[in-house]
């Protein structure tokens, strides 16, 4: 049984933000030790337990007060959070601090040869996507018709795949995009990492902790600036 009165911080196990989270979490004095392929692991010097996941359980894990807090990147919370309140499900956090890693951009590209003239150049069109909530929530505040299509992976060859006509995707250094034959028409969200809190009532000793950990954080940005 995991013990409650240890502090519970949801990280994604392998990826972009895995390393960066570890390291801020290390250069703040918690001492941890991860085992590959453990869900789990516990500080050794603090009641800290991190629990490795995929980032996209993350925003539920806090929203649901699995974990009282978690890292994640703001486009892949904001979605859950949309898909959430669509759903009627609980949907609060609180974010604590917003990191200086994670940085990319959601954005909306068409392949090199059409020929697009803004925004109203997808009206009717089908547009290949991770991000339908986000997606959607642009095109009706742009007031276009168009349809998104669901992809978990590989969104950059549905042009080519005949899948959809334009992608929305996470774009940073833009050479995925390149590489693909796209060139990248509209940037719909900036995102970076964050730090969050599971919403509702926290026990004070898990609360002391937290307010211990952060203003270390803060040092630990400031110290890299
Ligand atoms: O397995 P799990 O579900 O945990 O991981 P994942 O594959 O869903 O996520 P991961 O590790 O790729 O990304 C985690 C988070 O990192 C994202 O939700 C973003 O907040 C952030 N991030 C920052 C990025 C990028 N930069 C990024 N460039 N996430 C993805 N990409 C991908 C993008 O999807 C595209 O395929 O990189 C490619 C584009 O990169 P450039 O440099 O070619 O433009
Ligand atoms: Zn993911």
């Amino acid at each position: 049984m995991s013990d409650s009165s240890r502090l519970r911080i949801a990280v994604q196990k392998k990826g972009r933000l895995s390393d960066d989270s570890i390291a801020l979490l290390k250069a703040i004095g918690i001492k941890l030790q991860i085992r590959d392929r453990l869900l789990i692991a516990h500080s050794t010097n603090q009641p800290i337990d991190l629990l490795l996941v995929r980032d996209d359980d993350i925003p539920g894990l806090v929203m649901d007060g699995v974990v009282d807090l978690g890292f994640i990147g703001q486009n892949e919370l904001e979605e859950k959070m949309l898909e959430r309140q669509a759903a009627g499900k609980k949907a609060e956090y609180i974010e604590l601090r917003r990191l200086d890693y994670g940085g990319c951009r959601l954005s909306i590209a068409v392949p090199n040869e059409m020929d697009y003239q803004g925004i109203q150049s997808l009206q009717g069109k089908k547009v290949a996507t991770t991000y339908p909530f986000l997606l959607e929530r642009f095109f009706k505040e742009k007031n276009i018709n168009a349809s998104t299509v669901m992809l978990t992976g590989s969104v950059e060859v549905a042009p080519r795949a005949g899948v959809a006509d334009a992608i929305c995707d996470l774009v940073s250094t833009g050479a995925t995009l390149e590489a693909n034959g796209l060139q990248e028409a509209d940037e719909i969200f900036v995102s970076k990492a964050v730090f969050i809190q599971r919403a509702g009532e926290m026990p004070e000793a898990k609360q002391a902790l937290i307010s211990k950990m952060l203003p270390r954080m803060d040092g630990v940005t400031q110290a890299k600036e």
